[in-house]
């Protein structure tokens, strides 16, 4: 997991991280994304969703809202990917993740928020559990299309005058 960049980080870092995470969860990656950018070395402690783990007593005592990700440092328990990210970008400005610009922050917010709060949440676990016990099996793909197909048409509009090499930035 560490890249010859994560020299910086480990001198910075004094207690190791804890991450819970589950490998299929885009939440997850983001965050895992998030730490290996930063060259951050992290212990990966697995939740199984599928096994239904985000519900055990334990775990809810570090997020009560029953999902992953979570990241422990220290004292710190953080839940949620956005949270997790703007901490890490906080607490280890070395490799940063957003621009210095504000209006080029701005797009980056916008376009996370997309992501975190009108696509992702809509067809998460329990999300898609609901439909297909509301709705049957069969409305579940369409329901996830849907979805995903409103938030990408509003981020190729969001994104269409500031994408280069990457989404935002050149
Ligand atoms: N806004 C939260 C959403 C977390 C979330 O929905 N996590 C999903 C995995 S990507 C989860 O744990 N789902 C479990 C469930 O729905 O029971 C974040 O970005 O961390």
């Amino acid at each position: 997991m560490a890249t010859s960049q994560s020299v910086v980080g480990e001198e910075q870092q004094d207690n190791k991280l804890k991450l819970y995470s589950y490998w299929r969860s885009s939440c997850s990656f983001r965050v895992r994304i998030a730490l290996n950018l930063k060259g951050l070395k992290y212990e990966y402690k697995p939740v199984n969703l599928l096994k239904g783990e985000q519900s055990n007593p334990e775990f809810l005592k570090l997020n009560p809202v029953g999902c992953v990700s979570v990241l422990v440092d220290g004292p710190a328990v953080i839940f949620d990917s956005f949270a997790i990210i703007m901490y890490l970008e906080d607490k280890y400005p070395n490799h940063p993740l957003l621009p210095r610009d504000i209006n080029q922050r701005a797009i980056n917010f916008q376009a996370t928020s997309i992501v975190f709060s009108a696509i992702q949440p809509l067809h998460n676990l329990g999300i898609l559990n609901y439909v297909g016990e509301k709705g049957g099996p069969d409305a579940k793909i369409p329901w996830v299309q849907s979805v995903i197909r409103k938030g990408f048409t509003a981020l190729e509009k969001l994104l269409k005058e500031h994408a280069g090499r990457y989404a935002t930035g050149r």
